[in-house]
């Protein structure tokens, strides 16, 4: 088979750019090693930023998020006991974010590929990438027991953090950057109206607590966990009491409780790698960094990494430039660091660190104690959170 681009990975990052290239009329493959279901059974990010929501609606895949999408010009920071609004909306000159959870957009970027007749092969096994320090990359794979080869022009290495692009790129050229923290966050889904109308970020000397939501009926909360914890040891009651524990006395009493239909723990880790291309191979979304999830930045950045790449893949088609392709990673990492800085701080800022002792929880509530009573200082948590305009610094 041969096709302009071999997109590895159909999570938001390959679909996204495998919508946007369409559009252009470039040609890609999506080749995933999962199936469609397993794809959008994966719980994830639920907070998108205004660069995300423009980009889908470039892909034309954003009604749906529009109709369903709930707007959030705020969300609340609750530590000793109180809760505090950071007002986004006011503070960034209008800007909002909007919940509509990844699972949708997953779902609503499938649908407009099938209907647009596109191809993407799921279950494709033992995918590996080959000459892409080339003019000629190929890609390999095996499906329903028999070898398959896509020879094409680029490689979009869309395959998450444990995909086989990243692992694939030559060792000496490739550097990694990484931190892992000494907790998870243990996540459910319920089929509960949420305990507020905005999001409610939680530090308590009892650990994190996060309280969003993906719709008016289906709330989704996390604890902070230590990493030995496994889920099976965490009953819903158990999960719930824990919650209460975290909460200030109003949000303990209106939180409603309920069976839940999804619960998973997830290691928290920030990590980059540079550069994000090697030779006809690009890497895209979470096969080249990783944020902890407190800012919510993951899929956002996946977003523009995307944005810039299919821009990049399109001029070099259209216009016969290689420009793009060629400032692509330095240019997706300014942004990048800057991505990682705000969610390791926010990280950082909310958890409870025991190797840090009493004076370690002192200092956090200091910290917010002056964020919330600073106009500056809830003026930065505020531009971060809706995402820094993407000419920023330039
Ligand atoms: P994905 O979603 O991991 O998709 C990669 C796809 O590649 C496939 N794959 C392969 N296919 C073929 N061959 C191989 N060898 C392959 N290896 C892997 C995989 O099966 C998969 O389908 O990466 P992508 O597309 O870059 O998307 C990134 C986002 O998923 C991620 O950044 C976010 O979910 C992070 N995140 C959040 N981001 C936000 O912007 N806002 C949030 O509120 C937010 N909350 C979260 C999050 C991530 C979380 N977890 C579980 C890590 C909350 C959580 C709990
Ligand atoms: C989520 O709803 O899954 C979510 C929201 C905000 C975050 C992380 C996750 O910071």
């Amino acid at each position: 088979m041969r096709t302009q681009v071999a997109i590895i990975g159909a999570g938001p990052s390959g679909l996204l750019l495998g919508q946007l290239l369409h559009k252009a009329g470039i040609d890609a493959v999506i080749l995933e090693r999962q199936t469609g279901d397993y794809v959008l059974g994966r719980i994830r990010a639920g907070v998108l930023e205004q660069v995300a929501i423009d980009l889908l609606d470039e892909a034309g895949v954003g009604q749906r998020m529009h109709q369903e999408g709930l707007v959030h010009g705020g969300f609340d920071m609750l530590f000793k006991g109180e809760r505090h609004r950071i007002d986004m909306n006011k503070l960034t000159g209008g800007k909002n974010v909007m919940v509509y959870g990844q699972t949708e957009v997953t779902r609503d970027l499938m649908e407009a590929r099938a209907a647009a007749g596109l191809t993407t092969i799921y279950e494709a096994a033992n995918v590996a990438v080959h000459d892409f320090d080339s003019a000629k990359p190929r890609v390999t794979y095996e499906k329903d027991g028999k070898q398959h080869e896509i020879s094409c022009d680029f490689i979009a290495g869309c395959d998450g953090f444990h995909g086989v692009c990243r692992a694939s790129a030559p060792r000496s050229a490739i550097k990694e950057f990484e931190k892992i923290y000494p907790f998870g966050w243990l996540g459910v889904l319920s089929d509960t109206p949420p305990v507020h109308e905005e999001l409610i970020y939680v530090n308590s000397p009892r650990g994190f607590a996060l309280c969003s939501q993906r719709s008016a009926t289906r709330s989704r909360y996390y604890l902070q966990v230590p990493l030995t914890d496994k889920v099976e040891q965490w009953s819903d009651q158990a999960f719930w009491d824990e919650l209460k524990l975290r909460l200030d006395p109003e949000a303990r009493a209106k939180l409603v409780t309920g069976p839940s239909i999804e619960k998973s723990i997830a290691p928290l880790r920030s990590f980059v790698t540079e550069p994000l291309r090697f030779g006809r191979m690009f890497l895209a979304g979470d096969a080249g960094h990783i944020v902890p999830p407190t800012g919510a930045k993951g899929l956002n950045l996946a977003a523009t990494d995307v944005k810039y790449l299919s821009n990049a893949i399109i001029e070099f088609y259209q216009d016969k430039s290689e420009a793009g392709i060629d400032s692509y990673s330095e240019r997706c990492l300014k942004r990048i660091w800057r991505a990682e800085r705000f969610s390791w701080w926010f990280t950082s800022l909310m958890h409870n660190f025991p190797e840090n002792g009493a004076i370690g929880q002192k200092l956090q509530e200091a910290e917010l104690d002056y964020i919330i009573h600073s106009e500056a200082g809830a003026r930065s948590v505020a531009e971060n959170y809706v995402g820094l305009p993407l000419d920023f610094g330039q």
